[in-house]
């Protein structure tokens, strides 16, 4: 099995030579030597000295790849390829390979694609054939003379502009199935988090759906969403609790490649709007706080500029404390005092419990009385806010509403005390 093998290099301040070792396990790479160096060098991103070492390990373990903790410049791969006589994998090929191989749905593949060739545009080499081999993509690679080059870039740049028409269709269509989902629907929850935090995991034992959890990097990459039945799960006391819509959505990663911004952008666009976010993390990482910082500066610079990136609340969601010592436990509930932990082994009732207090603070209850002539504002509320009774009176449409605080001082002007309501005709349940 030594034509899977492979040497890691990581070079600069912060190496993460562990989660690179996992990314490539995730193609079925073999790691089998690691060199690091505390700084980087701008022409070869090793210097000569590790260049050197580099070349006789990787004869010595017989490696077939090396793979770089960082985004190298063209350059930078050619002089480290020359000195080790192996093919030399960027950190951001190799996402974009696991990406590749885990893209099920037809607009994941765009997206894929799409940075793909953002990501050989400036390097125009072929596909790394061993690479595309392992994940399952299907383009080789040609031998480039510089016309080929030429007519190669051509080429990318003309398929990148017909991917991102097709995807903008793909996108208006997906709008309007957004709203229609979202008007009147129950409250949305979002899963969002590191990847493999357990977030496939808690969907499944929220919803009872049976998705693909692994232990590999980025299993999921489309967003799923399921109906969480608010009745059946809560027995006993008392208080009846709604539906709630769940998205599981793909992970995180530091260093994320810019070529997978867009993607994650659209993929991640029900998390944005939903009313509460589920921030999942693995609560056994020696990482944990690097990778709960990760992700919410992901989120803000993904969201950075479009509306709505602020709404909604976010729960800190620490899982797998199955995994931990009592001591790590109790200490992580010192320092996290607002999260919530969980196993989602043995059960997420602790955050469902959580997520039903953030949707019912999340939502303010008012009268309102809206006059016929502003039909439009009343319809809108449908799609809005959770109705508990409605009356049509001489002067206009009452309403007794629960709704999301950030549209309640829109409502202002329509709001009426709430002991005022003319007789109350309760709501048929829906
Ligand atoms: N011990 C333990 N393992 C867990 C727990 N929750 C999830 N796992 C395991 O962690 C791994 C990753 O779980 P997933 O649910 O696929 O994680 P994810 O966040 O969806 O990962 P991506 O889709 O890759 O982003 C799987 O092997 C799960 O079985 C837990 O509470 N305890
Ligand atoms: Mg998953």
């Amino acid at each position: 099995m030594n034509e899977e093998r492979a040497v890691l290099v990581g070079a600069g301040e912060t190496r993460h030579m562990a989660e690179l070792g996992r990314l490539a396990n995730t193609l079925g790479i073999e790691v089998t030597a690691v060199v690091e160096q505390g700084r980087r060098d701008g022409s070869g991103y090793l210097g000569r000295g590790k260049r050197e070492e580099l070349r006789e390990l990787v004869r010595e373990v017989e490696a077939r790849f090396v793979i770089a903790d960082d985004e190298l410049t063209a350059s930078q791969a050619r002089v480290l390829e020359k000195a080790c006589g192996v093919s030399v994998v960027d950190r951001t090929e190799l996402i974009i390979r696991i990406f590749e191989a885990h893209a099920r749905d037809a607009a994941s593949r765009l997206e894929v694609e799409l940075a793909d060739l953002e990501y050989r545009l400036p390097r125009v080499k072929g596909k790394n054939p061993e690479l595309s081999r392992l994940g399952g993509g299907g383009v080789t690679t040609r031998g480039p003379g510089e016309q080929q080059l030429e007519y190669d870039r051509r080429v990318i740049r003309e398929r990148m502009a017909t991917i991102n028409r097709k995807l903008e269709e793909e996108k208006s269509g997906r709008a309007v199935r957004g709203t229609r989902l979202k008007e009147g629907g129950p409250p949305t929850v979002a899963l969002v988090g590191y990847t493999n935090a357990g977030k496939t995991t808690i969907l499944n034992a929220l919803s009872g759906a049976g998705r693909s959890t692994k232990d590999r990097l980025f299993e999921t990459l489309e967003t799923t969403t399921r109906l969480v039945r608010g009745s059946g799960t809560h027995e006993g006391n008392g208080a009846a609790r709604p539906d709630i819509v769940v998205t599981d959505t793909v992970g995180f990663i530091r260093k994320l490649p810019t070529q997978l911004v867009h993607s994650f952008a659209s993929t991640l666009e029900s998390a944005r709007d939903a009313d509460v976010k589920v921030l999942c993390a693995d609560a056994s990482s020696e990482e944990l706080e690097e990778e709960i910082s990760t992700v919410r500066q992901t989120l803000s610079e993904t969201f950075a500029g479009q509306n709505g990136s602020a709404a909604g609340t976010t729960i800190l969601c620490l899982n797998k404390i199955d995994l931990l010592s009592e001591g790590r436990i109790q200490e992580l509930r010192r320092r996290f005092t607002d999260a919530v932990l969980i196993s989602a082994l043995a059960g997420c009732e602790a955050l469902l419990e959580e997520i039903y207090t953030a949707i019912a603070s999340e939502r303010e209850r008012m009268s309102v009385l809206i006059p016929h002539a502003e039909y439009a504002a009343a319809s809108h509320l449908y799609g809005l806010a959770e109705i508990h009774a409605q009356r049509t009176t001489p002067t206009g449409v009452w309403m007794d509403v629960s709704l999301p605080r950030s549209a309640s001082a829109r409502y202002a002007t329509y709001r009426i005390p709430h002991n005022t309501s003319p007789v109350r005709t309760e709501l048929q349940e829906p």
